[in-house]
């Protein structure tokens, strides 16, 4: 080793600037070159109306007494509809936090638990056995431990599968999140760490959530490739999501994905933002909506036009009315189910529990 007498710190691990494909107005850059066809931008499209279209309904429910609290993703569409779009529902997990319901319904689990697991109702929590999704979680960054277990044990088990965890610019402070991006480092597992940058953890602005000039630079940290790309660009999310995906199947380890986007309602049903969100920030965010980006690019290669963005926004908003309304109506648990969905057997802190509750 040469020693070095003069001190020196590491130099600024600040990354390029986030890859963009799409300009806000949805023009392509030049040399720009997309891994989606156009019949899949159409198909993600659809699933980015749908996951708002089911905010919008969520909302006026929750409003009416009638739906629980829950966290709305509107403006982070194409940062979780892109990146689920790179993930193979047939060998591919995805482990949620808690705003990615679209990204779990295009792998696979169903809308009408989504839509029971904000009622409140356990059939809610009931995931198939061959749909390859975790639960939403609630307790910051305690997902992201179980997305390396998952990718490592699936390359233990011989299997080419990926696990792609979501968490956010909050999560990211936790220790569940450098313990998990260390472990997956040293193992090199099969791990994609998508990290929702949408400014706020709550009211606590992403400024003061960490000193680090770019969540996405902590990534040689752990050994790991960093990058940044505009979460509010399905098609640069997508491309830099299913690279990602590939250099895991192919053996090469984990990435640290950050999306930069912007959540553009309340952290939930409980929070007011207009107490903390600087109105001229949310205006300039609302310019570079995900949803519209995509239709002018689409309209652009004359695929889209307005009449299909009503048909559109119809055919969806009938489909979510139809799952609330079955939700609506499906039968009330009975009190033991609260104890079922979760553990094959009961532990011993759930069977004193299951007895306190139903006198065993
Ligand atoms: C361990 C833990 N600490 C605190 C909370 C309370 N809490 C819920 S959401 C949230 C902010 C999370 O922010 P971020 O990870 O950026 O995700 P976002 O809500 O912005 O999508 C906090 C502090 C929690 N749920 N779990
Ligand atoms: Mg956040």
């Amino acid at each position: 080793m040469t020693t070095n007498t003069t001190p020196q710190f590491v130099p600024d691990a600040r990354p390029v600037p986030p890859i963009r494909l799409l300009s806000p107005d949805g023009v392509l850059a030049d040399g720009a070159e997309p891994a989606m066809d156009d019949a899949t931008v159409i198909e993600s499209l659809r699933y980015m109306v749908y996951g708002r279209a089911f905010d919008v309904k969520s909302f006026s429910l929750q409003r009416q007494g009638k739906l629980g609290t829950f966290a709305p993703l509107v403006g982070q569409e194409a940062s979780i509809v892109g990146s689920a779009f790179a993930a193979d529902p047939a060998r591919d997990w995805l482990v949620p936090q808690y705003r990615e319901a679209p990204a779990l319904i295009r792998h696979g689990h169903s809308a009408l638990r989504v839509a029971l697991y904000r009622m409140g109702h356990p059939e809610g929590g009931r995931i198939d056995a061959n749909v390859k999704v975790m639960q939403f979680n609630i307790s910051l960054a305690a997902q992201v431990p179980h997305a390396v277990g998952l990718g490592w044990g699936m390359r233990l088990q011989g299997r080419d599968g990926v696990a792609v965890g979501y968490f956010g610019d909050g999560a990211s402070s936790e220790g569940d999140f450098h313990e998990a991006a260390n472990l997956a480092g040293v193992m090199k597992a099969p791990v994609i760490f998508f990290l929702q940058n949408n400014r706020w953890a709550i009211s606590t602005p992403r400024e003061i959530q960490s000193n680090a000039t770019d969540l996405a630079a902590r990534a040689p940290g752990y050994g790991m490739p960093g990058v940044s790309v505009d979460g509010n660009d399905l098609l640069a999310v997508h491309k830099v999501t299913a690279e990602a995906v590939e250099r895991a199947r192919a053996g090469e380890g984990p990435t640290l994905i950050e999306a930069h986007t912007f959540r553009m309602w309340a952290h939930t049903t409980a929070d007011d933002p207009t107490r903390y969100v600087d109105p001229e920030v949310k205006e300039r965010w609302a310019k570079r909506d995900p949803i519209e980006r995509v239709r002018k690019y689409l309209a652009a290669k004359g695929l889209w036009d307005d009449e299909r963005t009503a048909a559109m926004q119809a055919e969806v908003e009938a489909e979510v009315e139809d799952v609330f309304v079955q939700a609506a109506r499906y039968p009330d648990a009975a009190p033991d189910e609260v104890y079922a969905h979760t553990f094959a057997e009961d532990s011993p802190a759930i069977a004193r529990q299951r007895e306190w509750h139903l006198g065993g």
